[in-house]
């Protein structure tokens, strides 16, 4: 097997939540082969710093030397670097190795504990940002570069540029400490911001959030991907590491690095990732509001296609569908591509018409749920499987054009009234998942006046 390489340099904590230890389960969740080089030993567990002891910079140097001999890295991150002598001994060095890095520029622990010395920022200022590919940094981390201080989001784009201007390629500053209900990060590149915000996860402290997030950038960046997707999908992994965290001391909590996160494995083609975050969201939103009812016999599936769609693969859905438990609607199993043939095969149908209309939901059909649609302003198409050909592949396909040509339009919803062994369904059509849940909660209103 033929795997990447990443790199990080950083400091050891010996509580696995953050530093090395979080770098190196990081690559490993993204199936890199992680290398450490050790620059600091501190003694931490989820509550506090105790002492910090630094590396002599020759065993650095030796560390780095002896992996390069051995080792074609793809790419590098910095952590903590400690002081300006570490700080112009990986500068050194990653310029003999030609690798401008990914610097996370760590100065004080979550625990509040100092993890940097005086000579620290005006160091990394000025010997390395001016080689590094991207700087991560925090809100206070920001404004201990610049002197500059973070009131608003106008304020930390002030500070990106003002960060951009110490020499990094793109910096990103990460907005955990700034608005109280989203966190959100903005990247820039010299020329864009961009922005990526996710909900806050409010009961969670969460110990090597930092280190993880710069790790997987670094690593993403080691498979090929381009620096600013890298960023919008570590965020999203790290946000679901935090959200499954866990406490393993009496601290703070730590990511959970090896939780189900299931996100696409397609580095080389982003718009399969917007798809699937897009629906897999649009999910979270139907579970809390799909009365279990709704729910058919065979179950809901909620799909979504990238843009031009042609097969199976081409569509994101559930691959256990949504089920019916007592009262309540159950996500079962996880949301990949290719995970559905039925409502994925109307989708396909639909888009061979009209490619707008990517998104569809089915639902369970009863008489009553029927004339409730009918009380909506949304339109409404059916077929009879009775009028199928005989030579029909797929009834879905068959269903799904017939509808549309005997109407002359794409409708809101398609029914049919079942056959034997077949069971009846109402399908929910729309452009993308969001309007496909702005007209299910039509029916859900009319439902449950
Ligand atoms: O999260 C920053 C960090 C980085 N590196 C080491 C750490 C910490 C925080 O505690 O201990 C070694």
């Amino acid at each position: 097997m033929n795997k990447k390489v990443g790199l990080s340099i950083a400091g050891s904590d010996p509580s696995s939540g953050a530093g090395i230890q979080a770098d190196l389960k990081s690559f490993s969740f993204l199936g890199l082969h992680g290398t450490t080089v050790i620059t600091c030993i501190t003694s931490q567990n989820t509550q506090k710093v105790t002492t910090i002891h630094k590396l002599p910079v020759e065993i650095i140097e030796k560390q780095i030397d002896i992996l390069f001999e051995d080792f074609n890295i793809n790419a590098v991150k910095t952590g903590m670097l400690y002081d300006g002598e570490i700080i112009n001994c990986v500068v050194r060095k990653l310029k003999q190795y030609k690798l401008t890095p990914v610097v996370d520029p760590v100065m004080i622990a979550t625990s509040g504990d100092q993890l940097s010395q005086k000579t620290f920022v005006s160091s990394l200022k000025k010997n390395l940002l001016p080689k590094a590919l991207m700087l991560t940094a925090n809100i206070p981390e920001s404004e201990n570069l610049t002197k500059v201080k973070i009131r608003s989001l106008e304020d930390v784009k002030k500070n990106c540029k003002k960060l951009f201007s110490y020499g990094p390629k793109y910096v990103l500053i990460k907005g955990g400490h700034l608005s109280n209900k989203k966190a959100i990060d903005i990247l820039y590149d010299g020329k864009d911001f961009y922005e990526h915000s996710l909900p806050r996860i409010s009961n969670k402290k969460a110990h090597g959030s930092g280190c993880s997030l710069s790790a997987l950038i670094t690593g993403l960046i080691a498979l090929g991907e381009n620096p600013i997707d890298a960023v919008k999908k570590s965020k999203y992994i790290v946000w679901d590491m935090i959200k499954q965290g866990y406490k393993p001391g009496k601290g703070s909590d730590v990511l959970n690095h090896l939780c189900n996160i299931n996100i696409p494995n397609s580095y080389e083609n982003n718009e399969y990732f917007d798809v699937w975050f897009e629906l897999k969201n649009a999910i979270q939103k139907l579970l809390s509001i799909l009365p279990s009812n709704f729910v058919p016999e065979v179950g809901t599936n909620f799909v979504y296609a990238v843009k031009k769609a042609q097969k199976f693969q081409d569509i994101c859905a559930i691959n256990g569908r949504i089920t019916k438990t007592k009262n309540k609607a159950k996500l079962c199993g996880n949301i990949d591509f290719g995970s559905s043939q039925h409502v994925a095969s109307i989708v396909l149908a639909v888009m061979s018409i009209d490619d707008n209309i990517r998104s569809a939901l089915n639902i369970r059909y009863s008489k009553e749920l029927l004339e409730l649609c009918k009380k909506t302003n949304l339109s409404i198409g059916s077929f009879n499987r009775q009028n199928e050909p005989s030579n029909v592949v797929s009834t879905m396909e068959w269903g799904t054009k017939y509808t549309i040509s005997k109407l002359g339009y794409v409708p809101d919803i398609i029914f049919d009234t079942g056959g034997i062994g077949k069971e009846p369904m109402i399908r929910f059509l729309g452009n993308n998942p969001e309007d496909v849940i702005y007209k299910l909660i039509k029916l859900i209103k009319k439902y449950e006046k």
